[in-house]
């Protein structure tokens, strides 16, 4: 599913300018949050988008739970790596984990109007959690949804994902490996989101 499959937040061409203001690539501010003793706009100050990934349940055993199917490598060692390639890539890395739904949703709340992009591994929520699904609708810009294991090689209820449906991009099976890859498709969309006339944000 294309990212202009997504549902429409309903803020029309509002929301979209905003998009436009608060999802580029590193840039030049004139902001006041960034203004001097006597108020002068700071030139030639760059902003990193900010890029949320998000870790759902018994993500935080990573490295420890079932190594055949997850690997060895611990979620301290994917979030290194996910900052690593961060600055690379210049987005502002924000990591998290909960075992709790509400603190994903809340986490992609306060991601609107100011993230650029969404890395997301709902774990076993993406299976099951609409509020989740309608949480990540809200969110403007894209989101890639990462699944460590090959989900669909395995059993039946894990081949639903509630998430794929809002998500730009899917990334399955490649192993911790998988948000590398949604870190760089992420960073190529929001460059392309920035670059792209106001009202076609979302194409
Ligand atoms: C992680 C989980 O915890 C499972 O519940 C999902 C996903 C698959 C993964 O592969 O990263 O079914």
């Amino acid at each position: 599913m294309g990212e202009g499959d997504r549902p429409q937040d309903g803020g029309g061409g509002d929301a979209q300018s905003k998009g436009a203001r608060m999802h580029g690539p590193p840039r030049r501010v004139r902001d006041t949050a960034l203004s001097g003793a006597a108020g002068a706009p700071l030139e030639g100050i760059r902003v990193n988008p900010i890029v949320v990934v998000l870790n759902g349940p018994n993500l935080n055993l990573l490295g420890s739970r079932e190594p055949d199917i997850y690997g060895r490598e611990t979620l301290a060692d994917v979030e290194a790596d996910c900052r690593r390639l961060g600055k690379e890539l210049g987005l502002a890395i924000e990591f998290h984990q909960s075992n709790r739904e509400y603190e994903i949703i809340d986490w992609i709340h306060a991601a609107r109007g100011r993230a650029g992009g969404i890395v997301i591994n709902p774990a076993a929520f993406t299976h099951t959690s609409v509020a989740i699904l309608d949480a990540l609708a809200a969110f403007e810009g894209p989101i890639i949804e990462v699944h460590i294991s090959n989900v669909h090689r395995r059993e039946p209820f894990r081949h639903h994902s509630f998430v794929s449906g809002v998500a730009s991009g899917v990334i399955v099976g490649c192993g911790t490996q998988g948000y590398g890859f949604a870190l760089r498709r992420i960073a190529k969309l929001i460059e392309e989101r920035s670059s792209a006339p106001a009202g076609r944000q979302r194409a």
